[in-house]
């Protein structure tokens, strides 16, 4: 995105920003991600909030007994994230109900009164748990409205201690779960438990403020979508504007950034502290910038944007740098063994990044989405969909200490006491349909690509495709209105090459300039406008092959290294399939050059590899006295070699066990 892009608020993104239940996704490589999400994660995951303690407290809430509260403060978000996530995955499991080309239109999912509609899909153990825990936290709700289990059951004064309490935090995702049920299964039952505690708070949250802990702007901003309930919108407006006013008690040796409280957004211009709650505080301040077509607020959260992409994010999209306090470090303090990457944080910053797409319809934005779900999103869960991470590091040194249960070094593991990722991860792949694409006057713009169906304003399109394994997508026409429109296409940054053709059915076989199989530039979207017709056929090549990528200069720890990726995907070598040497000692030799390997041992078959020639640093044994020599010193002999080196995707690491592995690697 250059810097004199237009940024302008659009108020109609906020009907685009409802869940498209005309995008579907069907099978492919989100397909398989989903399945293992509703067969395993989602069942388990209400297994461990419930050992937990999660559901005994709002049972005990439920009892108005006090007493012991179990787990953390926000155990309670554990179970709303859960509910939303059930809700988003009964409501796909009734589009299959439906059939296919179900739902409505992208603007107005699941209109209509559910005629053969919103069935109890998933109607067997997943309704009935859903059901059971939704009538649990309606029973927990006091009858004035208020609702927090640590709150209550500790005795301790609503609203007393909004630092550290995480009360608005946990009512926000109570609100999220509430908007997914709403709309995805017209359940309104926890709506209202959502609104008659958003009321609590509009009447007695007392005057300026804060939650420690960002989240609730954005669920407000969503839950006045829903309802329409302006003064919902007003408290977000009002949260997003008193931010920055270091008005929230420090805690420790934390001054205000951590809690996002040391800068005015409007006056920002960087990101910084801890990194979930800063990316949940921008995306709720973009929803504030929409809905009230706030500019001056917009292009301040794009100064920001740019600045954390061109600073402070990795080359996975992963976030935040510095373990103390889950933050970000300072620009380009990236380092790979110490990366945080928190799962949550990936999470949060493609709702950021979506909002900003849906606000200005710069395709950069969906290109930081790609490569965050595919690269510190889905890390964030194992293969079997069993086993978490909560830091992802992009690289894990032979002898890594694994003392700390989030240490990469660890491995992964199967549940955490502090469990924000692994429910978070799980409503984002169940409601990861929506954000494939949006629809407006002009047409349908694809945003992900994914085989499934897509449906907007009267056209439905059909989508095939590999992708990422391949980069072959074909997007047929199977309904379309009378009049042009106009088929936007993004093109990722990182796709040179790519290519575009059509073939025209309706006895229209005139050469179209816009789809001629010409090359088509990388970074933006490639329009197509035009009467299209039934059987009307678009095929993108988006030219997936490996390719080396390097970082800028500062970012010095990766000088004379480089990363292999290939597609949206960034690839790491790993322990597993380099016996006899050790990662940490692997350079790569850039002749003959990187090409796809067969499938390895041990991942599922359709994974594509990136295979090339390397050597092994000798590990002397002077080496390992004091390691450091005169600079320039003869060392010989340095090498051993070749080795084959062999790469495996990131987000797939750690699925054969957990050993070194690095997704820099030394040019020699
Ligand atoms: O404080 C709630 C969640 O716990 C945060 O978002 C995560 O970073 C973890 O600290
Ligand atoms: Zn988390």
């Amino acid at each position: 995105m250059s810097d004199d892009a237009v940024v302008r608020p659009r108020p109609e993104a906020a009907v685009t920003l409802r869940p498209a239940a005309g995008a579907r996704i069907e099978g492919g490589f989100w397909g398989d991600r989903q399945r293992v999400n509703r067969d395993v994660t989602i069942p388990l995951g209400g297994e461990r909030i419930r050992e937990s303690g999660a559901f005994a407290n709002l049972e005990a809430a439920a009892r108005g007994a006090g007493g012991e509260h179990r787990g953390k403060v926000f155990a309670d978000s554990d179970v709303y994230k859960w509910l939303e996530a059930v809700a988003w995955e009964r409501g796909r499991a009734g589009d299959d109900e439906r059939g296919r080309t179900g739902g409505d239109d992208l603007g107005r999912p699941y209109a209509g009164d559910g005629e053969g509609g919103r069935s109890q899909a998933g109607g067997d153990g997943l309704a009935r748990a859903y059901e059971e825990a939704v009538a649990l936290v309606a029973a927990a709700q006091r009858p004035d409205g208020y609702l927090h289990t640590h709150t209550q059951l500790t005795g301790r004064e609503p609203y007393s201690d909004l630092a550290s309490s995480h009360e608005l935090y946990c009512a926000g995702h109570l609100m999220q779960a509430a908007v997914a049920g709403s709309r995805a299964l017209g359940d309104d039952t926890l709506l209202r438990v959502a609104t008659r505690l958003a009321d609590h708070l509009v009447k007695d949250l007392p005057a300026g403020a804060l939650d420690g802990h960002p989240q609730i702007e954005t669920a407000l901003a969503e839950l006045y979508r829903e309802t329409g309930a302006r003064p919902y919108l007003d408290l977000a407006i009002r949260m997003v504007t008193d931010r920055g006013g270091e008005r929230l008690p420090l805690k420790g040796h934390h001054g205000p950034g951590i809690r996002q409280d040391r800068v005015p957004l409007r006056e920002a211009t960087t990101v910084e502290g801890h990194a979930v709650r800063a990316m949940y505080l921008a995306a709720g301040a973009t929803d504030v910038a929409v809905e009230t077509a706030d500019a001056d607020l917009l292009a301040a959260l794009t100064r920001q944007w740019r600045d954390m992409v061109a600073t402070k994010t990795y080359l996975t999209g992963g976030l935040g740098s510095v373990w103390y306090g889950e933050q970000f470090g300072g620009p380009h303090e990236l380092t790979p063994e110490t990366a945080y990457c928190e799962t949550c944080a990936a999470v949060g910053s493609v709702q950021w990044s979506w909002r900003m797409l849906l606000a200005t319809g710069e395709a950069a934005f969906a290109d930081l989405m790609e490569r965050t779900l595919h690269n510190a999103v889905l890390p964030g869960i194992s293969l079997g969909g069993d086993r978490f991470f909560y830091v992802n590091a992009l690289r894990v040194r032979a002898g890594a200490n694994p003392d700390d249960r989030r240490a990469a070094a660890r491995g992964r593991q199967d549940w955490y006491g502090t469990a924000c990722c692994p429910p978070n991860v799980m409503r984002l792949l169940s409601s990861l349909d929506h954000y494939l694409a949006t629809g407006d006057d002009e047409g349908v713009q694809v945003h992900l690509y994914a085989p499934g169906t897509i449906r907007a304003g009267g056209v439905l399109l059909e989508v095939e495709t590999d992708y990422p394994w391949g980069g072959r997508v074909e997007l047929v026409v199977r309904e379309t209105p009378d009049h042009p429109w106009t088929l936007a296409l993004r093109i990722p940054a990182w796709a040179d090459g790519a290519g575009v053709e059509a073939r025209f059915g309706g006895g229209d076989q005139r050469a179209d300039p816009g789809v001629d199989g010409r090359t088509v530039a990388p970074g933006g979207y490639h329009r197509v406008r035009r009467v299209w017709r039934r059987g009307d056929r678009v095929t993108l090549d988006l030219a997936v092959r490996p390719r080396l990528t390097a970082a800028v200069p500062r970012l010095d720890v990766a000088r004379g290294q480089v990363a292999v990726e290939r597609g949206p995907l960034v690839y790491c070598l790993e322990q597993a399939d380099h016996p006899g040497v050790i990662v940490d000692d692997l350079c790569l030799d850039t002749n003959p050059g990187l090409r796809d390997g067969s499938p390895v041992t041990g991942l599922p078959a359709e994974v594509v590899p990136v295979v090339a020639r390397g050597r092994a640093h000798v590990h002397r044994a002077d080496d390992a006295g004091f390691p450091y020599r005169t600079a320039g010193a003869p060392r010989e002999p340095e090498h051993e070699g070749p080795v084959a080196l062999t790469f495996v995707p990131y987000y797939a690491w750690a699925n054969r066990g957990t050993g070194p592995m690095t997704i820099w690697t030394p040019m020699h």
